[in-house]
């Protein structure tokens, strides 16, 4: 096919998935995933269109009841007649089969409702963890009209924070007892929070959790005048308590962001996450195992050679990447 045609289908497809085509999302989120050249060309109309919905990140240890509570906030946010897509990153380990299975089953509750989209996606196999396929995944959702797109990741290192970066508001769930609170702080997960959840306020010790969380959020200063009170909510998952409060407070912290100049702080750090994080994809993929003869063989024979040092030589590679892109 010519360039014109891949545009003209590509804006198509863009096209259908805007009026809520489910058919055409799956297939926009797919070719994404796996670089069709489709999916390529859909990449400037799906980000002329994006910077509407609410980008929601929920992160926190394995088991917490992340999925459950995603559930049950998207039920709430349908209530209040939002549409909701969610997307749950599977990590790539093999225990994770279990729990992706149970998602894919608690997902099928919501399949009749044109206003709800679910999809899980392995984050297996990506360069720089999570981020690529699935900050494409919510692209897509952003571009088509969807009002809110949660994404689910399991906190346990560095590739979760990179999804940080994309939301608006990132729900960091905790549970109470076991030290969970602690293990939040040890993955770098109490800071990121805009939004603290104890979930699973049933069990015993929840509120001695909250208010350990709290006093902790304390230690760091609390908040300055006019910046965002990080919240600290219990919830029943399994039963929707507390999910009602939940959804108040996404809706208050993004009035709050749209009222602050912290929206505008947040959209530039992101396409600044995305920008870098894309480069740097370009760039590790045009290293990765260099052609005989290629700038990159040549200056590896020179450096083992010792005629160059090796800092040298990879200043030199990115000169030549500049000029040959
Ligand atoms: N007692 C109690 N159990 C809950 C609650 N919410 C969820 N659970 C249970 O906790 C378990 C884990 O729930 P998930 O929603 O799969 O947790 P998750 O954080 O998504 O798990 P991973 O995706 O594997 O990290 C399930 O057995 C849920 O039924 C709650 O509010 N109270
Ligand atoms: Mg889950």
């Amino acid at each position: 096919l010519s360039a014109n045609e891949h545009r003209r289908r590509a804006s198509d497809l863009v096209a259908r998935a805007s009026r809520g085509e489910i058919a055409a999302i799956g297939q926009l989120i797919t070719g994404l995933e796996s670089g069709s050249p489709l999916a390529k060309w859909a990449r400037r109309p799906l980000h002329e269109r994006g910077g509407n919905a609410h980008i929601v990140g929920v992160t926190g240890a394995p088991g917490t009841g992340k999925s459950t509570l995603v559930g049950a906030l998207a039920k709430e946010l349908r209530a209040r007649g939002q549409k909701v897509g969610v997307i749950a990153v599977d990590p790539s380990s093999s225990i994770s089969g279990g729990s992706i299975l149970g998602d894919r089953i608690r997902m099928q509750e919501h399949t009749l409702d044109v206003g709800m989209f679910m999809r899980s996606m392995s984050s297996r196999g990506c360069l720089g963890g999570v981020s690529r396929a699935t900050v494409d995944a919510v692209a897509v959702l952003d571009a088509s009209g969807w009002d809110v797109v949660v994404v689910e990741t399991v906190g346990v290192g560095q590739a979760e924070v990179e999804i940080v970066q994309i939301a608006h508001t990132t729900i960091v769930v905790s549970v109470p007892g076991l030290g969970d609170d602690v293990q939040a702080i040890k993955a770098g997960l109490l800071e990121v929070a805009d939004v603290h959840v104890v979930n699973k306020v049933d069990r015993p010790d929840a509120n001695k959790t909250m208010s350990e969380l709290l006093s902790m959020l304390m230690l760091g200063g609390g908040p300055v005048p006019g910046g965002w009170a990080v919240p600290v909510l219990g919830t029943g998952a399994h039963t929707g308590t507390g999910v009602p409060e939940l959804a108040d407070a996404l809706a208050e912290h993004m009035a709050w962001l749209r009222n602050s100049n912290q929206l505008e702080v947040r959209e530039r750090a992101a396409a600044g996450a995305r920008v870098r994080a894309i480069a740097k994809d370009l760039l590790i993929g045009r290293f990765h195992d260099p052609p005989m003869g290629s700038d990159l063989d040549l200056a590896i024979d020179d450096v083992v050679a010792r005629r160059v040092d090796p800092h040298t030589a990879a200043l030199r590679l990115l000169e030549l990447v500049a000029v040959s892109s």
